[in-house]
């Protein structure tokens, strides 16, 4: 065999290993021109074809082309693998991490509002707390001072469960609120947005399901002042700077004394009105206190509840509750 053709297999042979070593693109592309670029120790072996003597030419032609076929595959597939490396993400990645972004569509506008109240008390230390609505009469009623022939306890108002433990759907979120204490000591601040149930009859303003964040702060030394500057603090934060607040007492058997709580800014006035009401509160009843095991002699706090539709309605001018539950996309869309 021709010196030419001894040559040929070392040569493929060192190519081949040179581009299985290469490590990236560039590194592939220094590769392929130190052996089949115009300078390449490949191409310079073709050049030789000619000084073979004229009978070995062809068979030597079909040895090096086939040769050089093999060496141009191998080059086109590790191309392919590095460059599927260079797309891959340099740093491991969890694929199991939430998205950056929202794929599509927008938050229902009752948990905007949710999420507005929920951000305002959560800047002033405020956190979460959640629990069934699913409940017992024990947590709905009787912790919080409600005497068991209270109407808010009639089977027409709120829904009973047919089953063994009369169960009921949950009527406040309050329920909460002395779970959290009983789980936890003193001092306490936390808000519970949730779902409740009452049997009102649907009309514009009343749904059998709707929707209750109440806030809790219990501590040493806590005032009715506190109470205020929370609240105002808060509907400041929701509906605008220029928003006051005023007080009016009213009965609740878990606070004592009770408030009602009425807003105004420039959007009530434009409503031709001078106050709404808006929420109720109070300082928390020291029977409450007794009933979940804080010492009323220690402990003082305040409490608080509103309705998260009756909010909304204000705050984006909707003079129909349904309109929430109904998923209409036309209505959806303008939040
Ligand atoms: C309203 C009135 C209110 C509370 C809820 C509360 C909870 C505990 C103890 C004492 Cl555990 N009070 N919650 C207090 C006052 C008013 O809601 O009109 N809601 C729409």
């Amino acid at each position: 065999m021709s010196d030419l053709l001894l040559q040929l297999d070392p040569l493929k042979q060192e190519a081949v290993s040179a581009m299985a070593a290469a490590t990236d693109l560039p590194a592939l592309e220094q590769i392929k021109g130190r052996y089949v670029g115009p300078q390449g120790k490949f191409t310079a072996l073709m050049k030789q074809l000619g000084s073979l003597p004229k009978e070995e030419r062809p068979a030597a032609g079909k040895v090096i082309n086939a040769a050089k076929t093999e060496l141009e595959a191998t080059l086109a597939g590790r191309r392919d693998e590095l460059e599927l490396k260079a797309a891959l993400p340099k740093e491991p990645v969890d694929w199991t991490a939430p998205g950056r972004r929202r794929a599509i569509g927008r938050l229902h506008p009752l948990t905007q509002v949710t999420e507005d109240i929920v951000r305002a008390f959560r800047k002033i230390g405020f956190a979460v707390a959640d629990g069934p609505e699913v409940e017992d009469e024990h947590h709905v009623f009787d912790a919080l001072n409600t005497p068991a022939d209270h109407p808010a306890r009639d089977a027409q108002d709120t829904f009973y469960l047919a089953t063994k433990d009369r169960p009921l759907l949950r009527t406040h979120t309050s329920s909460v609120q002395i779970r959290a204490m009983k789980n936890q000591p003193p001092p306490v601040r936390i808000v519970v947005p949730g779902r409740v149930f009452r049997r009102d009859n649907a009309d514009a303003t009343h749904n059998p399901t709707f929707h209750q964040i109440e806030g809790l702060y219990v501590d040493k030394d806590v005032t009715v002042g506190d109470l205020k500057g929370t609240v105002e603090f808060v509907f400041r934060e929701l509906m605008g700077k220029d928003t006051k607040i005023r007080f009016r007492p009213h009965y609740f058997s878990y606070t004592e004394p009770s408030l009602e709580i009425d807003f105004t800014n420039a959007l009530v006035k434009k409503l031709g009105k001078d106050w709404l009401e808006i929420a109720g509160c109070g300082m928390v009843h020291p029977q409450v206190f007794e009933n979940v095991g804080y010492d009323p002699e220690v402990w003082s706090g305040w409490a608080f509840g509103f309705g998260i539709e009756r909010i909304a309605m204000i705050r984006y001018g909707v003079s129909d509750i349904r309109l929430f539950y109904e998923n209409d996309i036309r209505f959806l869309n303008q939040f």
